[in-house]
């Protein structure tokens, strides 16, 4: 889901829900565009070597089906500044969490993407 703010705290606003998603390789993930003016984008860089980068339109849907096994980090483009950013694991796999955590970031999307890749390696993400 794409939402302007976190279901659970009025004060986190432009969120990806869950931001962390564990799926098996083949399996189907739908950005829903719950709020308005959001996007999904894979981060040039944060996805597996083989694997089909994405971006999405803003305010539209997006289905992605992930088949290589790896991180893949995600952003919304009109917030990615702003920290609006997500990972999907798919296969369990973690062996490109080397390359992920390499590629740098601006403003908030630096700070959320180290918290969430924390919580992978630490495996409660
Ligand atoms: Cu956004």
């Amino acid at each position: 889901m794409m939402l302007n703010a976190d279901c659970t705290d009025a004060n986190v606003v432009n969120v990806f829900e869950p931001a962390i998603l564990h799926v098996n390789p083949g399996d189907s993930i739908q950005f829903l565009a719950t709020d308005p003016s959001h996007n999904s984008a894979s981060k040039r860089g944060m996805i597996p070597e083989g694997a089909e980068p994405w971006n999405g339109a803003v305010d539209e849907p997006l289905v992605v089906t992930p088949t290589v096994p790896g991180i893949y980090g995600y952003i919304c483009l009109p917030h990615y500044d702003w920290g609006m950013v997500g990972l999907i694991v798919v296969g369990n796999d973690l062996s490109n969490l080397a390359q992920v955590k390499k590629v740098r970031h601006p403003g908030d999307a630096r700070k959320n993407f180290r918290a969430l890749l924390k919580q992978l390696e630490r495996g409660t993400g």
